[in-house]
């Protein structure tokens, strides 16, 4: 039995501690949490991450759950002492880059996503909102561009867990409909994360979703399976 049991889903949250348990090369187990039958908010699971969200991992050495994926990814750098610097300094950059992520660029893309993905096909067109969101992601997107200026990496001048957090929800500019057109600082460090096998590998894990990526992909099928899981959420919102 590995030391980390990892519950997810294949989410620009849910393939982040995926990605660092690939790159560190460490034994997990995976459980799939299929948003579909509402798993994330069953009792049990509440009792491991009360938000009812994924990602959640049980350090079994430890006994215990972490949820939050900057919390989890923090747990598993340290633990395995991997992907985060160790002076003060360092650590500082790459827990203000994670918190950059996940109080910035989750929420605004996730929304972005929302009301075009979720909303929209539901009969809730909300231009005013989406205009709010996409405008405010790509401003998010330009600060990194500007931040890379010059860097290779987000933080500490090195791949840390701050790129692990935030290049799931960057790279996915295309599903989100951000353009990043002239952000070349940014497009040079997606195609460095892009080169990394471990990374890619761990964008199959639990399933593959190219569309979130890849303009060229075909999203009809998932498009309608996303709209039909979330139309009752929609409803009940209003
Ligand atoms: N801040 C949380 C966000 C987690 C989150 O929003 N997860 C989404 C998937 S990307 C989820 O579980 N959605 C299912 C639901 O809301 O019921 C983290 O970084 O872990």
């Amino acid at each position: 039995m590995a030391d980390i049991h990892l519950y997810t889903a294949a989410t620009m949250n849910g393939y982040k501690p995926v990605i660092f348990l690939e790159e560190a090369g460490v034994p997990y187990d995976l459980t799939f949490v299929d948003f579909a039958n509402q798993e994330q908010k069953a009792p049990d699971y509440l009792k491991l991450n009360p938000n009812g969200k994924i990602p959640t991992i049980v350090d079994r050495f430890e006994g215990r759950p972490i949820f939050e994926s900057g919390a989890i990814l923090w747990h598993l750098a340290e633990k395995y002492g991997q992907f985060l610097p160790s002076d003060p300094v360092g650590r500082s950059e790459v827990m203000q880059w994670l918190f950059f992520q996940v109080g910035h660029i989750g929420p605004m893309m996730g929304q972005a996503m929302y009301f075009q993905h979720i909303a929209a096909p539901n009969g809730h067109e909300e231009p005013f909102s989406i205009k709010r969101y996409v405008d405010e992601s790509r401003r998010l997107l330009e600060v990194l561009d500007t931040h890379l200026e010059g860097r290779e990496w987000i933080a500490a001048g090195q791949y840390t867990i701050a790129d692990m957090m935030i290049y799931p929800w960057a790279r996915a500019y295309v599903w989100a409909r951000v353009s990043v057109e002239g952000l070349d600082n940014l497009k040079g460090w997606f195609d460095r994360i892009d080169a990394r096998p471990a990374v890619q590998k761990a964008l199959t894990i639990p399933k593959a979703n190219p569309h979130f990526w890849d303009e060229k992909a075909d999203a009809s099928a998932f498009a309608k399976e996303n709209a039909a899981r979330f139309a009752s959420d929609v409803k009940s919102d209003r």
